[in-house]
C-alpha cells in the first residue's frame, strides 16, 4: 500500500536530516513510513502510491477552503507571470493589509513576513523594543515556531519529541522566557508580582493547536489583558493556527479580547510561505523604517503570496456563512466521533473550537499542558494507523489539532466515522 512513499522515504533519509524538511511529518510520534503526497484536490489527498485520503490536516490549517482552490491557483498563476519576487513594494501589499484590517478587530498596522516563527520571533523583538524590558512569557505547550526565545516548554514536534527545551538555545536567552500553564490566571500574576517591571510580552495561543486543541476558560483572556494594561506588557495573540479560522476575526473577534499584536502564519498565504504581524499603531511604529527596531525581508509580501492570500481571504470575508457551515461539519464529525468512542467504551475527552477538533484519551477534562499530556499516546498511534490505512489522514502525533475544511462533504464525514468505528473495533478484537 505504500511502496513508493517507503522508497523516497529512504532516498530522502540520505540527503534530508530524517528524510523531512519539518519533524512532525517523520512520523516518528506514529510510528511507520510518512506519506509522501503527490497532489490534492478540495479535502482530498492523493499519495505518491495512488492512495487517497480524507484530510484533516489542510497543511496545518491554511487549506480552509480546500487544496487548489481554484480562484486561488488562478491568481498565483496570473501573478507568476509578472514576476515571482520584486523586493520592493507593490499594490497587493496595501490591499491585503487593508483587507486584514477591515478582518480583525483592533488591528491598525501590519508587517508581511514569510512564516508564522518569524512572525512570532519578530513580535516579542518589537515588544521589547517598545517596552524596554527583556522578559517574555510563554505558556507550557504553547508552540511559536522555533525561535531560540520560544523553544522553553514547547508544543508541536518539540513536545512529540520529548525536546520541549531544545538544546542549542543558550541560558542567556532561556532565562528571559518564563512559563506558566494555559488557564491559570493566578500563577501568572505571581509571575508578573515576582518580576516587576521586566516583563516586555505575554504570548500565546489563545486557542492552543500545538498540544491537541483547547480553548481558553471563560475569562482566562479577558484576565491576561487587565493584567498586561495593569503592568505595561505587551500582550501577543499567536494565531498562526486559529486567525481566520474559528471566526474571520480569529480568536479576538469569538471571544471579544484584543491584543497588542496578533501573529499569523500560512493562511495569510493561502498555504504558500508566509506570515504577518500587525497590532496597534503605536506599538508596530518602533518598527524600521519608522523606529529603531530592525526587521527586514527580501521575501516579505512576495507577489505570489499576496495575490493567493488577498483571493482565499477576500472569499472568506465576503461569505460569512462559511464559518456557520464549517461549525456544522465540524459538530457532526465531533457527534459522531462521541457516538463511536461510547460505543466502544473509550475512556476520552474531546475539544472543539469553530473547525479546529482536539481528540485526547484521557479520562482527564484537558485545559492545559499537563492534562494534554496524559493522553494514551499508544492508542492514539493505531487509532491514527487505523484510520490512515481506511483512507482517512488525522495529525501524525497525539499533541496536534485536526483542522477541517469547507470542502469536506457530509459523505467524507460519515466515511470518517465508518472508519473510527471499524479501527476500534479492530483494536478491541
Ligand atoms: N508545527 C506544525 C504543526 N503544529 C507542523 C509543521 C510540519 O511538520 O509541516
Amino acid at each position: 500500500m505504500f511502496d513508493r512513499s517507503k522508497a523516497l522515504f529512504e532516498r530522502a533519509q540520505e540527503f534530508i536530516p530524517g528524510g523531512v524538511n519539518s519533524p512532525v511529518r517523520a512520523f516518528k510520534a506514529v510510528g511507520g513510513t510518512p506519506v509522501f503526497f503527490k497532489e490534492a484536490k478540495g479535502s482530498v489527498l492523493k499519495d505518491e502510491d495512488g492512495n487517497e485520503y480524507i484530510d484533516y490536516v489542510a497543511s496545518w490549517g491554511p487549506m480552509i477552503l480546500g487544496h487548489a482552490y481554484p480562484p486561488v491557483i488562478q491568481a498565483v498563476q496570473q501573478a507568476a507571470e509578472k514576476s515571482t519576487s520584486f523586493g520592493a513594494p507593490t499594490e497587493i501589499e496595501i490591499k491585503l493589509a487593508e483587507l486584514i484590517q477591515k478582518m480583525v478587530p483592533g488591528l491598525e498596522s501590519i508587517r508581511m513576513v514569510n512564516s508564522g516563527t518569524e512572525a512570532c520571533m519578530s513580535a516579542i523583538r518589537v515588544a521589547r523594543g517598545y517596552t524596554g524590558k527583556n522578559k517574555i512569557v510563554k505558556m507550557e505547550g504553547c508552540y511559536h515556531g522555533h525561535a531560540d526565545s520560544f523553544l522553553i516548554k514547547a508544543g508541536s514536534g518539540a513536545l512529540t519529541f520529548g525536546t520541549p527545551n531544545s538544546p542549542g538555545v543558550t541560558p542567556g536567552t532561556a532565562q528571559d522566557t518564563l512559563t506558566t500553564s494555559f488557564n491559570d490566571l493566578e500563577h501568572i500574576t505571581k509571575l508578573f508580582e515576582e518580576n516587576k517591571d521586566e516583563i516586555a510580552a505575554v504570548i500565546l495561543e489563545p486557542v492552543p493547536g500545538n498540544m491537541g486543541c483547547i480553548p481558553p476558560n471563560k475569562g482566562y483572556l479577558e484576565g491576561l489583558r487587565k493584567l498586561c494594561d495593569e503592568h505595561n506588557v505587551v500582550l501577543i495573540f499567536d494565531e498562526v493556527m486559529c486567525g481566520f479560522r474559528i471566526a474571520a476575526g480569529g480568536a479576538q473577534e469569538l471571544y471579544g479580547v484584543e491584543a497588542d499584536l496578533v501573529c499569523y502564519g500560512k493562511i495569510i498565504g493561502a498555504g504558500l510561505p508566509v506570515g504577518a504581524f500587525g497590532g496597534k499603531k503605536e506599538v508596530m511604529s518602533v518598527i524600521a523604517p519608522l523606529g529603531p527596531v530592525y526587521q527586514a525581508g527580501t521575501l516579505s509580501g512576495n507577489p505570489l503570496a499576496m495575490h493567493a492570500g488577498y483571493t482565499l481571504l477576500s472569499e472568506l470575508h465576503r461569505n460569512p456563512e462559511i464559518y456557520a457551515d464549517l461549525d456544522e461539519k465540524s459538530e457532526s464529525l465531533e457527534e459522531g466521533l462521541h457516538g463511536v468512542f461510547e460505543s466502544y467504551d473509550i475512556t476520552y475527552s474531546m475539544n472543539r473550537v469553530g473547525s479546529m477538533l482536539g481528540i485526547f484519551f484521557t479520562d482527564t477534562k484537558v485545559t492545559d499542558f499537563a492534562s494534554a499530556t496524559t493522553t494514551d499516546v499508544e492508542l492514539f498511534k493505531k487509532f491514527f494507523h487505523g484510520l490512515l490505512k481506511r483512507g482517512v489522514y488525522f495529525p501524525p502525533s497525539a499533541y496536534e489539532s485536526l483542522f477541517l475544511s469547507h470542502s469536506l462533504t457530509e459523505e467524507m464525514i460519515d466515511k470518517t466515522i465508518i472508519a473510527a468505528d471499524e479501527t476500534l473495533e479492530e483494536i478491541q478484537k
